[in-house]
């Protein structure tokens, strides 16, 4: 794999793997203007959820489908109303499918950047409580998806479509506004928006994908990370991690093999840490890198 533009993400088995019990406490309830975008490859014909949460005994609840009464096409589901994307997206590639609920029965549903405008018959009124599903309709522990799902991201409000645009292309550091929820997938299910949305994990796949199709990042100044200079900045860049989000999801492993191709010279670095530190400095988060660069020694943990 070329590797210049990794994406974590989880392939699940459509019979009973899924992500669940995900704390609903931050995501958006009611009416709120709210917006929900992952990228996601099936080529299932089945009824299926990528995710779903909210309480059905308030009528109404929040979740994205594949195949839920439209045959091939991406819908949100507000329990009685199933807005579609007009277009399939069962095609076994990878599509960016979510959308931005404005309030009031107005959603805006996307399919890779494309907007799709649709109107409910009444405002949604979405349970709070409950829990979260990856991978599964929360209500009847059922409708498994079958197929890879990467960077989810619940936000509370609407984006807009450029915003769309940005969410698409790039990863996420954790740390933008107004995120409600942010699961990158990467080995495990955590939620990276601060808002203790972790999820417990029952089976599936976790692995990097490379979705080359996007345009690069603009690349950042790794040697920010403690451990790399510039000749090993260089070697990443050439690996294709470019950026601190990418070098974030980067396993120990994959480093190790980069450097090991890169000859003897480079046979006493130690990258365990680097992915720990450019995921700090994805978030913008320069002081508690600092705090973790001071127990550091050239990137390796002393204390
Ligand atoms: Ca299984």
């Amino acid at each position: 794999m070329s590797g210049t533009h990794l994406r974590a993400a989880v392939t699940l088995d459509g019979v009973d793997d899924f992500v669940g019990s995900i704390s609903t406490a931050a995501l958006p309830t009611g009416d709120q203007p709210h917006s929900m975008f992952c990228w996601m490859k099936t080529p299932s014909s089945a009824r299926e959820t990528i995710f779903s949460y909210g309480l059905i005994g308030a009528r109404r609840a929040a979740s994205l489908n594949v195949n839920q009464t439209v045959p091939s096409h991406f819908q949100p589901d507000f329990y009685s109303e199933f807005p579609d994307s007009g277009c399939a997206v069962n095609d076994g590639r990878w599509r960016h499918v979510g959308y931005s609920y404005h309030g009031g029965g107005s959603i805006t549903i996307y399919v890779d950047g494309e907007a799709i405008d649709r109107r409910l018959s009444a405002p949604v009124a979405i349970g709070a409580g409950g829990a979260g599903e990856i991978g599964r309709f929360v209500f009847d522990a059922a409708h498994y998806f079958a197929g890879s799902i990467a960077e989810l991201s619940v936000w509370s409000r609407a984006l807009q479509t450029d915003e769309v645009a940005g969410v698409k292309d790039h990863m996420l550091s954790g740390s933008e506004e107004d995120l409600a929820g942010y699961w990158p997938l990467n080995g495990d299910a955590d939620d990276w928006s601060g808002n203790g949305g972790d999820g417990t994990v029952y089976g599936g796949t976790f692995q990097q994908e490379d979705m080359s199709f996007l345009a690069p990042p603009e690349p950042e100044d790794l040697t920010r990370i403690e451990g790399v200079g510039p000749k090993i900045a260089a070697l990443l860049k050439d690996a294709g991690l470019t950026t601190y989000r990418l070098l974030s999801i980067a396993t120990v492993a994959r480093l190790n093999e980069i450097l090991d191709q890169a000859g003897r010279r480079y046979a006493t670095a130690d990258p365990t840490t680097w992915a720990e530190q450019a995921s700090l400095a994805a978030a913008g988060r320069w002081d508690e890198l600092d705090t973790l660069q001071e127990d550091l020694k050239g990137g390796r943990r002393v204390s």
